[in-house]
């Protein structure tokens, strides 16, 4: 069981409940069972797809230098262009992109 509290704001009208929700010294609670809770996770484009087109391959190349030199410092396009997955964007994803590509 999980329980969230919402204060009410000062300029709502005060009365014992909010949206049918019970107020409780000038707090509403509201009771959820754990089950009731989902987590979605969408996946991103894979690593080295910078263009986010859902494919690796050469259209991707000019975004990622323009990453690995320093130009671009999207925060989506940094992590797609961490091939090694060292936590850094840099000349040392560039083996990987090369082995990506020549494996198509
Ligand atoms: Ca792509
Ligand atoms: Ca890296």
């Amino acid at each position: 069981m999980r329980t969230c509290f919402a204060t009410p704001r000062p300029t709502q009208h005060r009365s014992r409940s909010l949206a049918g929700l019970p107020i409780s010294n000038d707090a509403v609670e509201l009771s959820l069972p754990a089950s009731s809770i989902t987590l979605l996770a969408i996946p991103g484009p894979p690593p080295g797809d910078i263009n986010a087109d859902g494919l690796v391959n050469i259209d991707d190349l000019p975004g990622l230098v323009a990453v690995w030199l320093g130009l671009d410092a999207d925060p989506h396009h940094l992590i797609r262009a961490d091939l090694n997955a060292d936590g850094m964007a840099d000349g040392d994803d560039i083996a990987q992109f090369v082995e990506i590509i020549g494996s198509l």
